[in-house]
């Protein structure tokens, strides 16, 4: 297959990748090293292929591109889901910047082995994401006609938000789409949209 997208067996940083190849129709080898026992161990052989020893890895036509979000944005580019404009443009990697962040703290706690202390830490974390970054996105979708998070047409922003509310579901049972109509709705969009709806149905269940 001439599109190789390399990463350990969990969603993580490469299923936004996974998620916009399948909205582009793209055909690509998942190739996925194994996630456990933690920590996890990259296997030489995808270490020494990546650029920076660091996964994602995508190779294509001969190419090689490293980075989560420059592999990202580079699909995202491809199959038009950077907006209509510079602005719209500069406004998805703005958004998704901020999921990235967002997603930060909530990673130690996933990693926490004790059920109460990471239950715990769980609904501490909820209650700073929701004043900090979800009532915002809110308010962001909904000023914006409540279906996108930016212009008028589905954006690689909108499917990075929607990946991390569903894993964060996944992950740790929060669904913050319960309390959020616009998010709900904007949610609802991305994974209803063909490519990524057959790709939700049919991709790997993996722990994180
Ligand atoms: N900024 C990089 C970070 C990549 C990164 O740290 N990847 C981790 C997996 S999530 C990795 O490759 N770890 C294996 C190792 O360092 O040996 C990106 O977004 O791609």
């Amino acid at each position: 297959m001439a599109y190789k997208l390399y990463y350990y067996d969990i969603r993580g940083g490469a299923e936004p990748i996974r998620m916009i190849l399948s909205y582009g129709g793209v055909q690509f080898e998942d190739i996925r090293a194994p996630m456990f026992p933690l920590p996890p161990k990259l296997p030489t052989e995808i270490k020494e292929r990546a650029t920076w020893g660091t996964i994602p890895l995508m190779e294509f036509e001969g190419k090689k591109l490293n980075q989560s979000l420059a592999i990202t944005r580079y699909f995202a580019k491809k199959f038009d889901l950077v907006g209509s404009n510079d602005f719209e443009a500069a406004q998805c990697d703005e958004y998704v910047d901020t999921v990235v962040d967002y997603v930060k703290p909530w990673v130690p706690i996933l990693m926490e082995q004790d059920d109460v202390k990471r239950k715990g830490l769980e609904q501490e974390q909820k209650v700073k994401s929701k004043e900090q970054y979800m009532d915002k996105f809110e308010q962001i979708v909904k000023d914006n006609g409540g279906r996108f998070l930016v212009g008028n047409t589905l954006s690689w922003a909108d499917i990075y938000l929607a990946h991390v509310l569903n894993s964060g579901e996944l992950n740790h049972g929060i669904r913050f789409i319960d309390e959020y109509p616009a998010l709900k709705s904007m949610f609802e969009n991305v994974m209803n949209t063909p490519g990524i709806k057959e790709w939700m149905e049919k991709r790997p269940d993996t722990k994180y």
